[in-house]
C-alpha cells in the first residue's frame, strides 16, 4: 500500500518537472535568436601619457626623532603689560601748614530789606524801652524797700505812690522829697478821683496829701508851696482847724479833704513828675 502511494507521488513530481523543463527550454531558444556571440579582438597601441594627478593625502605621522643639542640663548623680549594696582598703603604723617592763599572774590550784593516795617518795629521797641527805663529808674529811686508800696498809679505826666508807713506830715513830705517827689497834690477832679481810688483799693480810710496852712493859718497851699486853685474837695464843715491845731490835710476814701493835725501818723501818697524820675 505505502509503496503504491510513493510511486504515485514520484510520478506526479516527474511530470511536473517535465512541464517546467519544456518552458525553460523555450526561453533559451528565443535568446539565441536575438544576440550575436562576441569574440575578443587583438590588443591596441599604448595611449598617450596622462596628466599629473592631484596631490595625494598626507602620510602617517612618523616616529619621534632623537633629542638635538641645546640652541643659543634667544633675544631679550619686549616690556610686558602693566601689572594690577596694589592695595592702599597706610596713612602718612601730617605735613606742615601751607601759606595763606589770596582772598576770594567779593560775594554778590544782598537783597534790600523791608526797612519801613523794621524801622517802625524798632521805633515801637525804643518807646517801650524808654518806658521801662523810666519805671526802672523810679523803682530804684523811690522804692528802696519793697514792703512800702502796693503798686503805683500814673497819669500822662505823674506817678503816684502809696507809702504804707505811718509818718507825721513833715516826715512823710521828707520821704517823698527824698525820692524826687512831693506829697500828692490833687489839683483837678481826675487826679483826686485817681488818688481816692488808690486809697480804696488799698483798703484804707485816710492818707496824708500835700496840702497845709502851716505858714499862715487858714491860707492853704500845696506841698510845693503853689497856691490853691479854685478846685478843692473840702468835706462839709472843713477845714475847721479843730482844737486850733489842724494845719495839714488828709484825704478820706470818699475823696473828700479834711484838715487834721500834722503830728498824727498815717500812710501817705507821694507824687512824682515823670520828667524827673
Ligand atoms: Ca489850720
Ligand atoms: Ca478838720
Amino acid at each position: 500500500m505505502m509503496r503504491g502511494l510513493f510511486f504515485l507521488v514520484t510520478l506526479i513530481s516527474l511530470v511536473f518537472l517535465i512541464l517546467l523543463g519544456s518552458g525553460y527550454s523555450q526561453h533559451i531558444a528565443d535568446e539565441s535568436c536575438s544576440v550575436q556571440i562576441l569574440v575578443p579582438g587583438l590588443k591596441g597601441d599604448a595611449g598617450e601619457k596622462g596628466e599629473k594627478g592631484a596631490l595625494g593625502r598626507p602620510g602617517r605621522v612618523g616616529p619621534p626623532g632623537e633629542k638635538g643639542e641645546m640652541g643659543d640663548k634667544g633675544l631679550k623680549g619686549s616690556m610686558g603689560r602693566h601689572g594690577k594696582i596694589g592695595p592702599i598703603g597706610s596713612k602718612g604723617e601730617r605735613g606742615d601748614i601751607g601759606e595763606m592763599g589770596p582772598p576770594g572774590p567779593n560775594g554778590e550784593p544782598g537783597i534790600p530789606c523791608e526797612c519801613g516795617q523794621l524801622r517802625k518795629a524798632i521805633g515801637e521797641m525804643d518807646i517801650q524801652v524808654a518806658q521801662l527805663t523810666t519805671e526802672l529808674k523810679f523803682v530804684k529811686n523811690a522804692l528802696p524797700s519793697p514792703a512800702v508800696v502796693a503798686g503805683v498809679r500814673e497819669t500822662d505826666t505823674k506817678i503816684y505812690l502809696l507809702v504804707k508807713e505811718e509818718k507825721k506830715y513833715t516826715d512823710a513830705q521828707a520821704y517823698c522829697q527824698g525820692r524826687g517827689g512831693t506829697l500828692s497834690m490833687p489839683k483837678d477832679e481826675t487826679t483826686n478821683s485817681l488818688i481816692a481810688s488808690y486809697i480804696n483799693q488799698a483798703g484804707l480810710t485816710r492818707v496824708f496829701i500835700g496840702i497845709n496852712d502851716l505858714e499862715k493859718e487858714g491860707h492853704f497851699v500845696y506841698s510845693d508851696r503853689s497856691p490853691m486853685q479854685t478846685f478843692n474837695k473840702w468835706r462839709q464843715g472843713e477845714p475847721n482847724n479843730a482844737y486850733d491845731e489842724e494845719d495839714c490835710a488828709e484825704m478820706v476814701s470818699s475823696g473828700g479833704w479834711n484838715d487834721a493835725s500834722c503830728l498824727i501818723t498815717m500812710y501817705f501818697i507821694c507824687e512824682f513828675d515823670k520828667e524827673n524820675v
